[in-house]
C-alpha cells in the first residue's frame, strides 16, 4: 500500500455538499483506506475571477491502486458529480480530484504529472495538507511544507468549522 494525497475542489452546485460527498466516496474506494482528511476550506478562485469561491480539502489515502488506476477511479467520481470539462482554463467545476502525491513517486506521462505541478504554490492545497501531515513533511522535489507555507500565506484560505 502507498499513501497518496488527493486534493478536492468544488465551486458549483453546492460545493460544500460536493466535497463532503466526495470524501465519503473516497472512504469507500476499492483497495484503499482513508487515512486522514483535512478540514474544509473556503478559497478565492485561482484563475478567472468571475467564478464562485471554492471549497477545498486534502485527504491521505492508503491505496493498493496503481497511479493510473487511481486516476481512472477519481475521474469516474468526478463524472458522477456531473463534471463538465469546459474550454476555459481554471474555470468553475462541480468537483475536481487531483492526485497531489503518490508515495515518493515522480510520474511524468501523458495522463499524469506527480507531484502535481501546482502543489507548491497553492495555498488552498498547502494549508489543508499541513493539517494531516507531520511538521517536517517534505514534498519531493519542492522542499519542506514549513518552507513553502510562508510563501503563500497571503492567500491563506478560510478554514471552516467542522460540521
Ligand atoms: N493530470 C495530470 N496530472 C494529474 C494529477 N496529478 N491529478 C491530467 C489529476 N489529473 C492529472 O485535468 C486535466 C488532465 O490533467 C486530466 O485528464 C489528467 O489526465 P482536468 O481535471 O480535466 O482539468 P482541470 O482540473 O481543469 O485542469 P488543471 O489545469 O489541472 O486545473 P487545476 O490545476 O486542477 O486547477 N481555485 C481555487 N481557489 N481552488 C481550486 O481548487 N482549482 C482550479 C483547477 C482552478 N482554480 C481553483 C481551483
Ligand atoms: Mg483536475
Amino acid at each position: 500500500m502507498i499513501t497518496a494525497y488527493i486534493a478536492l475542489g468544488s465551486n458549483l452546485d453546492d460545493p460544500l455538499a460536493q466535497v463532503r460527498q466526495a470524501m465519503a466516496e473516497l472512504e469507500r474506494l476499492e483497495e484503499s483506506a482513508l487515512q486522514a482528511a483535512s478540514s474544509l476550506y473556503r478559497s478565492t478562485p485561482m484563475g478567472p475571477a468571475d467564478q464562485p469561491d471554492y471549497i477545498n480539502a486534502v485527504v491521505a489515502l492508503q491505496t493498493g491502486l496503481a497511479p493510473h488506476a487511481l486516476l481512472d477511479t477519481l475521474q469516474a467520481i468526478e463524472q458522477a458529480h456531473g463534471r463538465q470539462r469546459g474550454a476555459q482554463r481554471w474555470g468553475p467545476r462541480t468537483l475536481d480530484l487531483d492526485v497531489l502525491l503518490y508515495g515518493e513517486e515522480t510520474i511524468n506521462d501523458q495522463r499524469l504529472t506527480i507531484p502535481h505541478p501546482g502543489i507548491s504554490e497553492r495555498a488552498f492545497v498547502l494549508f489543508p495538507l499541513q493539517e494531516i501531515v507531520a511538521p517536517d513533511f517534505i514534498i519531493p522535489g519542492h522542499g519542506s511544507l514549513q518552507e513553502l507555507l510562508p510563501r503563500v500565506a497571503a492567500d491563506r484560505p478560510e478554514r471552516l468549522p467542522d460540521a
